[in-house]
């Protein structure tokens, strides 16, 4: 079976496409989603992509990933600056974790620019827009291939 990768947004990212253009871009999540489970079946990849407003479902998922998924790509939303509880899930988890911001959270505001999450993720996109989360799943598939 093709490795899984567990596709993970954080609160508000429902309203990808809703709201914010200007920082978050036009395209919805569900467009989101569409794209990154078509390009993962290119690379080979399959992909199971949820969104959550609520920290302790994101967590148990995480947990859940442990049995099932080879990557976690993650954009934990406002969770980044302040959770220690993903964190915590995160380090119980032994597959690869990736970080995505849509925004350059550097060029924002001062609380925006630490993230918990980091200290877990191999690797972290940010400013790329809506093209972070297929730029991760690229590198997810380098990093799992065989
Ligand atoms: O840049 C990112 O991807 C963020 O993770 C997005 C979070 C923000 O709290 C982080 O600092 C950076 C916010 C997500 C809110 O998403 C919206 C999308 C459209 C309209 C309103 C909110």
């Amino acid at each position: 079976m093709a490795p899984q990768v567990l596709i993970l947004n954080g609160p508000n990212l429902n309203l990808l496409g809703q709201r914010q253009p200007e920082i978050y871009g036009a395209e919805t999540l569900a467009d989101v989603e569409t794209a990154c489970a078509a390009l993962a079946a290119s690379l080979g990849l399959g992909t199971d992509c949820r969104q959550s407003n609520h920290e302790g479902e994101l967590v148990t998922w995480i947990q859940d990933a442990r049995a099932t998924a080879a990557a976690i790509i993650i954009n934990p939303g406002a969770y980044s600056h302040t959770s220690v509880a993903i964190l915590d899930a995160l380090n119980a988890y032994d597959g690869l974790v990736l970080e995505v911001h849509i925004s350059n959270i550097h060029q924002r505001e001062a609380f925006r620019h630490h993230s918990y999450v980091s200290r877990r993720a191999e690797g972290v996109i940010a400013g790329f827009g809506t093209e972070g989360y297929l730029l991760a799943l690229r590198r997810a598939a380098s990093l799992l291939a065989p």
